[in-house]
């Protein structure tokens, strides 16, 4: 016989694991202007997946509006980049801004998940996103695209937009593509992992900071 001397658990001052930490709205505005582009981009996370996007680059809109409608996260975002020299500033720095508007309406946050992970297929390719919010920034990246320009989108900034968000969002990003041939497929099955990776991730499950540092 190992008799527990241990007291009960007095259950009764616990906290019933609110839907939401406060009542304040997570959403947030960031205007960035630099000599090679000019973004505003508004973000509210506990949305309804409602977008405005006009990012200046055709396919990216495309991508970021799948983005929204399956993270649940409103999107209002207006980029004008210099265009005229190519795709890479305006998507680098949509990404800088992005990341800053999250962070920014994700505010102390206490009581999220803080990860998200999700595999998602589109048609023959299957992509898979895992992701920590935890203060870190690390981006893995592994998908070969075989068409380098989707309507003024170069493919290999892809792999920057998702490296310049981990920065900005101070997240860790794992990016794969497990299965695949069509390069709109491929990309677009990876930004739709991302949204639903995310949209767990900063899903409010308790109160508490999700970390033994006691930041985030
Ligand atoms: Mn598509």
């Amino acid at each position: 016989m190992y008799p527990n001397k241990r007291p009960p658990i007095n259950l009764s001052g616990i906290d019933p694991m609110p839907s939401k930490v406060t009542g304040a709205a997570r959403t947030a505005t960031v205007q960035r202007t630099t000599k090679e582009t000019d973004i505003t981009i508004t973000v509210t996370l506990d949305g309804s997946g409602r977008s405005s996007v006009n990012s200046g680059v055709v396919f990216l809109d495309h991508m970021l509006a799948n983005f929204s409608r399956h993270s649940g996260f409103d999107l209002s975002l207006q980029c004008r980049g210099d265009l005229d020299v190519d795709d890479h500033h305006s998507v680098e720095d949509i990404a800088i801004v992005l990341g800053d508007a999250i962070m920014k309406a994700l505010g102390d946050k206490k009581g999220i998940r803080r990860y998200g992970w999700a595999i998602i297929p589109m048609d023959e390719a299957l992509a898979r996103c895992a992701l920590d919010l935890g203060g870190r920034s690390y981006c893995v990246f592994s998908a070969e695209f075989h068409r380098p320009v989707i309507q003024g989108f170069s493919t290999e900034m892809v792999e920057h937009f998702f490296v310049s968000l981990s920065g900005s969002m101070k997240a860790n990003i794992h990016l794969k593509i497990l299965e695949g041939q069509n390069t709109h497929h491929k990309i677009e099955a990876l930004f739709k992992a991302f949204a639903y990776a995310m949209k767990d991730a900063i899903a409010v499950s308790g109160t508490a900071l999700p970390s033994t540092k006691g930041i985030l």
